[in-house]
């Protein structure tokens, strides 16, 4: 068994850009020499996390980061995609946390010395608690502060970076945390939602214009996930319902940067609902990106419903991952195609994809050939979008190592590598090696 591409595929050059994605949360622990955030507050919340757990240890990453990027440099990738914990690099009152700093510049470094190129997501879900005091992402004020936290890091990480992006799925940030409150912070509200979402998009916007000034040579843009929605039949009803699911979910977050405007489905709601957008806001959201990281697991299904308009229907007979989520690769293609009618996006690069499954550690091995078929697959997709037009420049896997899986605690493990959390031993699973083989190959083959 092998991942395998065709031969004249674009993917199989080496200037497409494979790699290995992470999220400081998830993997860091080493909490007791960082503020607080949100993360930590909403884990020591009763019933918020499947298995009980917290980030206080995670992968120990923290202490191991130089036996990780050893591991991520014998997999052969061209690059790391890691995010940096906010709360790890300033001080209560906006000033850098020298100490914090270091630890990202050491990673940094010895990426570089590696030729690994760093790919640097300055949010990925952890805003420090202080900052939810004062109101988190329903605060507008909260957009100029992460402005000014990416103006003083991308200072002091200068040219060591070779692409920033402001935030990781602004999706999950607003309607997860803001909305329905699955995720941190926790807030459940239907008026919460698209005011989170408005600050979190001028955070990226005021963000941006700090990077393109500090750092002009960096590839700088935003990482939006998406999950295809589709009609649970071809009746009207379910179209419309499926298209309207899609505006709130997908659209709302990447036609403000791309368009400048929000889907037209802002003018029916509430006014309670409305996110306050003050002058000028849609032209700093919608300033040009250098490229757009697109995430991809799974699409859903809906139908109408008279209440609620359109409603999720799980997936029947069909396979699943570890998570439950759907595995259909062609809504990925379909997506990636479909963006690209849309919008005029800037080149593309898939930031995260991968899945959660039942891994048994036998002998010392992990045999995930479910993983490497989706990993298969979804290859394929993307390939399959290239070749209708998309211009789509690099992959990485979700993730690198199991880690914290937010709300799932460490139940789910999304790795290529295996994590034992007791010893923290890691260990090499099938899916990592026959990557790692795919993307050694293509360097050598003609
Ligand atoms: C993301 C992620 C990762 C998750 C992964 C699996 O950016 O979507 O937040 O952190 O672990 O998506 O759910």
């Amino acid at each position: 068994m092998k991942i395998e591409l065709p031969k004249e595929s674009t993917m199989q050059s080496s200037k497409f850009t494979y790699g290995v994605a992470t999220a400081a949360f998830q993997i860091e622990g080493g909490t007791d020499k960082r503020l607080p955030c949100i993360w930590d507050t909403f884990c020591s919340t009763e019933g918020k996390i499947a298995d009980k757990s917290d980030g206080q240890i995670a992968c120990d990453h923290f202490n191991l980061w130089q036996e990780d990027i050893e591991l991520i440099a014998s997999l052969g990738v061209d690059a790391y995609r890691l995010s940096i914990s906010w709360p790890r690099v300033v001080n209560k009152d906006g000033s850098l946390n020298n100490e914090g700093v270091q630890f990202y510049i050491n990673i940094l470094d010895l990426l570089n010395q590696k030729n690994i190129k760093a790919f640097v997501t300055l949010y990925h879900w952890d805003l420090p608690q202080h900052i939810e005091d004062n109101g988190g992402w329903l605060n507008r004020e909260t957009a100029y502060l992460f402005a000014d936290y990416a103006d003083k890091i991308s200072q002091a990480f200068g040219n060591r970076v070779h692409s920033f992006a402001t935030l990781n799925e602004p999706f999950c940030s607003a309607y997860l945390g803001y909305e329905v409150g699955i995720h941190a912070p926790g807030l459940i509200g239907k008026e919460f939602g698209k005011k989170a979402a408005h600050h979190l998009l001028l955070g990226h916007g005021l963000a941006l214009q700090a990077l393109q000034k500090n750092v002009p040579e960096a590839m700088n843009g935003i990482v939006l996930n998406f999950t295809p929605c589709y009609p649970q039949s071809s009746k009207e009803e379910d179209i419309n319902a499926a298209h309207l699911a899609d505006q709130h979910f997908n659209q709302w977050y990447i036609k403000p940067i791309m368009d400048g405007c929000y889907p037209e489905l802002i003018n029916e709601l509430p006014n309670e609902h409305q996110p306050d957008i003050f002058p000028g806001d849609l032209e700093i959201i919608s300033a040009k990106n250098d490229f757009l990281g697109i995430n991809y697991y799974t699409r859903a299904v809906y139908r109408a419903d008279d209440k609620t308009q359109f409603h999720q229907e799980l997936p029947e007979n069909t396979p699943l991952t570890d998570m439950g989520w759907e595995i259909y690769p062609q809504a990925f293609t379909e997506l990636l195609v479909s963006l690209n009618s849309l919008y005029s996006l800037p080149p593309v690069y898939i930031t995260e994809n991968g899945a959660a499954m039942p891994d048994q550690l036998v002998n010392n091995a992990i045999m995930d050939l479910d993983r490497v078929d989706y990993f298969q697959e979804h290859l394929n997709a993307v390939n399959n979008a290239i070749v209708q037009g998309v211009n789509i420049q690099g992959y990485f896997a979700w993730s690198l190592m199991d880690n914290f899986e937010w709300a799932e605690g460490y139940e789910k493990r999304f790795g290529i590598v295996y994590v034992d959390y007791e010893s923290q031993k890691r260990t090499l699973k099938h899916s990592g090696l026959l990557y790692s083989d795919f993307i050694k190959q293509r360097l050598i083959t003609p």
